[in-house]
C-alpha cells in the first residue's frame, strides 16, 4: 500500500469516527457527551421551534438541560455564536401554572439556572415557556408566542441504543 492510499484510508477512519453528530440537511449539529445540539439562527415561536426539532433525526427535541456542566457548555456555544438574541430551551409550565417540566420526558426539574427572579409570569402575562439568556446562560419564562433562536437536542450516534 502506497503512502497516498494509507493517508485516504487513515483519512476516511477519522471522518467516520468525527461523525457522531453529521450535518443534518445543510445544518451543523454539536456534539457535548452523548448528545448532539443545533443551535438555530431563524427565530420561531416556541411551537413551531418544539416541531422544528420533532422533524429532525435521532430522537430531536427541544433540548432539555440536566447538570450544570450542559448549561455551561450550551451557553459557552450561545457567545460564540454571536447573536445577543435569546434561546428557547424545552419546557413549559403549560399544564400547572409554576410547575415547569421537560416537553421530551414530562419531568420536574432536577438542576434549574433561573436567574434571580424568575419564573416571575411578568405582570400576570402567560410566560409559560422558557428562554436561556445568552448573555449569562440563566433561565427566563417568557411568552410562547415571541419569535426567538432556539436549541435541538438529540442522541449522539455514539449512543445509540
Ligand atoms: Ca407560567
Ligand atoms: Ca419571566
Amino acid at each position: 500500500m502506497n503512502e497516498y492510499l494509507i493517508l485516504v484510508v487513515v483519512s476516511s477512519l477519522c471522518a467516520v469516527a468525527a461523525a457522531s453528530c453529521p450535518f443534518n440537511d445543510e445544518e451543523e449539529w454539536k456534539e457535548f457527551q452523548v448528545s448532539c445540539y443545533y443551535f438555530s439562527e431563524v427565530k420561531y415561536d416556541r411551537d413551531t421551534a418544539r416541531n422544528f426539532c420533532l422533524q429532525q433525526r435521532n430522537w430531536s427535541h427541544l433540548a432539555d438541560i440536566l447538570t450544570p456542566e450542559e448549561n455551561a457548555w450550551i451557553h459557552e456555544r450561545l457567545n460564540g455564536h454571536n447573536y445577543p438574541e435569546n434561546y428557547y430551551i424545552g419546557a413549559t409550565d403549560l399544564e400547572v401554572e409554576g410547575v415547569f417540566r421537560w416537553d421530551n420526558t414530562g419531568d420536574t426539574f432536577g438542576y434549574s439556572n433561573w436567574e434571580d427572579g424568575e419564573p416571575n409570569q411578568w405582570r400576570g402575562d402567560p410566560e409559560n415557556c422558557v428562554e436561556m439568556k445568552t448573555r449569562s446562560g440563566e433561565w427566563n419564562d417568557v411568552p410562547c408566542d415571541l419569535p426567538k433562536r432556539f436549541i435541538c437536542k438529540r442522541a449522539s450516534l455514539r449512543n445509540l441504543p
